[in-house]
């Protein structure tokens, strides 16, 4: 079974956390963080470099020690020393360190004195009133850590994009309405357009006097005010979003924008390259370190912060400290996509299927939108659930199609089918009712379970066929819900880039299939990108911006992605 960087990511990590509980020295603990940290954005698999015989210890922070141990987890699937650990340490011990308040040393007074292996044994220990009489802990804290497993088992620790956005749009119009206030923006991984925030950032500007932390805090959508304070204040809303707010002067408004967009670990990057310089940078501007008086020189704007360690502004998608304050510093800054670029869209379901709008009624939107083409493409037969296509049906949308198309001069319509991969690998329909589209996109849609390289092979087949052109939704997850499906997927990308075939980010909220650090993966590879809705309705056509947001975070420009083709373009990348 190939071993997936995140395999050995999370061993790492796991190591991390137990030494931290058994109080191990905080260098060691830091340098498995670190590891873990390098080797989940590595692009490519360190299982392969290893095949490449590559020294691992090129790697950022990886030593003689870690390379030995990342070979023997790619060879065995697992660490010696993490089983030993684990034999006097409980493995879910570390998921206590999730509860805020609960660092290593309280997890392990925990372990040591109420004999509490996990989470479960956490909240009953606290329910009994158990907990208040450790040296140390209180009841006010008890309360709290019942408080957090709650919120804990009933919503997942991070919410979607989309989610947040649903809830930062009106409060960002609720807070912008305030007397006095002058700006209001969401920074954090929101502003850095993460598939998934843990908690909003929202940043305000605003006259002497305004009554902003009154109104914050009186929001209608309150469950909980955590704290509330002149210039901070955070509330925990009723669908369990915390969101913090701060209030800064208008001179630091760009610093402040700068520091709390993050991520951390960029912002840490950079304000180690300032001080090289003797400046120092911090929420409040940037200062001059040897000054006297510690003149600001600079807060206003992002770009002024920038500017001082002689920086491009960097967008926030690639604020990861991936790599791109180097690229930044060499004046190789991808130039990223933005949803201009897109011309047309590749997966679309209508009523013949599950989807809920009619042919007409998809062309139309899609039409309205802009675009220059529209791929139909309904599932196919083996998908029951959803009304699969069979030959003589998809026959007919065909005829469907050619009939409405003499009715949009300027406009294409790409006719196509989802169709799915059976677990041999073939597709569920006849090559002579596929050679009569434009175009397929295949996907995996049952026997998630195949281990990875069934999975990989499977896919790989699918692909040898020369009428595939897109893997939709490669990984199959779904966030928050469904773990993605385990595959190589380095592997299926170069046999995707051998055969002509491309993959699809599948634009879909809950989907993001590609993650950015497979969009970068392709990329690097020079492997082309399909960005699809996947719409069932017309509003699903609009779900292409988190596509984008997703592509950015990947390092994406418009020549990575062939539907900012023009048609003409487009149908020859089609033609295999
Ligand atoms: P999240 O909420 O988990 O999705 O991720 P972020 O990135 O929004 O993180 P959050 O909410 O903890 O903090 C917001 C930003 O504030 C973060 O991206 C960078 C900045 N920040 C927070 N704590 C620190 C810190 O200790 N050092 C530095 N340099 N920046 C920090
Ligand atoms: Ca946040
Ligand atoms: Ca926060």
């Amino acid at each position: 079974m190939p071993i997936h960087n995140a395999d050995i990511a999370r061993i790492f990590k796991q190591v991390a956390d137990l030494l931290e509980i058994e109080g191990a020295n905080p260098f060691r603990i830091r340098a498995y963080r670190n590891a873990a940290r390098t080797i989940n954005d590595q692009t490519q698999s360190v299982a392969s470099m290893l095949d490449e015989s590559r020294d691992l210890t090129e790697l950022p922070g990886i030593g003689d020690d870690l390379a030995a141990k990342i070979a023997e987890i790619v060879e065995t699937g697992h660490l010696r020393m993490l089983k030993k650990m684990e034999k006097t340490t409980p493995e879910n011990l570390t998921d206590l360190l999730q509860i805020s308040g609960l660092g290593p040393k309280r997890v392990a007074d925990l372990h040591e004195k109420l004999g509490i292996d996990n989470l479960q044994d956490l909240g009953e220990a606290a329910r009994k009133k158990k907990i208040r009489s450790l040296k140390g802990f209180g009841k006010k804290l008890e309360q709290n850590i019942l408080k957090e497993i709650e919120r804990h088992t009933t919503n997942g620790a991070r919410t979607r994009l989309s989610e947040a956005e649903q809830v930062a749009t009106p409060l960002r119009a609720y807070l912008g309405q305030v007397e006095g206030v002058k700006r209001v923006v969401v920074a954090g991984s929101f502003r850095r357009r993460r598939e998934t925030v843990g908690d909003l950032d929202i940043l305000a500007t605003c006259k002497k006097g305004s009554p902003v932390m009154d109104r914050f805090t009186a929001y209608e959508d309150v469950a909980e005010v955590l704290s509330k304070g002149k210039t901070r204040s955070s509330i925990r809303l009723r669908g369990g979003l915390q969101v913090d707010l701060r209030v800064v002067p208008e001179a630091s408004y760009g610093a402040a924008l700068y520091y709390f967009t993050g991520s951390r670990d960029h912002n840490i990057a950079v304000r180690r390259m300032a001080a090289k310089n003797d400046l120092k940078i911090n929420e409040y501007g940037v200062f001059r370190d040897d000054a006297e008086d510690k003149e600001r020189i600079a807060g206003a704007s992002e770009e002024e912060v920038f500017a001082t360690v002689e920086l491009p502004f960097i967008e926030p998608e690639l604020r990861e400290n991936r790599g791109e304050i180097e690229a930044a510093l060499e004046g190789s800054l991808p130039r990223l996509i933005i949803a201009d670029d897109i011309r047309g869209d590749l997966h679309a379901h209508t009523e013949a299927t599950d989807g809920r709008s009619s042919l007409t009624e998809m062309v139309e939107a899609a039409r309205s939108l802009g675009y220059s083409y529209l791929g139909i493409t309904e599932h196919s037969q083996a998908v029951t659930v959803a009304g699969g296509l069979d030959r003589r049906r998809l026959e007919e949308q065909i005829e469907e199609i050619d009939r409405l198309t003499d009715r949009y001069a300027g406009f294409r319509i790409f006719k196509g089918i989802e169709v799915d991969i059976r677990e041999d690998g073939s597709l569920d329909l006849p090559d002579a009712v596929l050679k009569k589209l434009d175009f397929t996109v295949g996907a995996v849609h049952s026997r998630f379970d195949l281990p990875s390289d069934k999975q990989t092979e499977r896919i790989i087949r699918a692909m040898d066929n020369r009428h595939f052109n897109i893997l939709a939704h490669p990984s199959g997850r779904l966030i928050n819900q469904r773990e993605p499906y385990t595959v190589d997927m380095e592997k299926i990308m170069r046999a995707a880039l051998e055969r002509g075939c491309f993959l699809e980010l599948n634009a879909q909220p809950d989907r993001l299939d590609l993650n950015d650090h497979h969009c970068r993966m392709a990329k690097e590879m020079g492997l082309k990108l399909a960005i699809c809705t996947d719409a069932h309705h017309v509003g699903g056509l609009k779900n292409m911006r988190y596509g984008i947001y997703q592509a950015r975070r990947g390092w994406l420009s418009s020549d990575d992605i062939i539907n900012t083709r023009k048609v003409a373009d487009l149908q020859k990348l089609l033609k295999r």
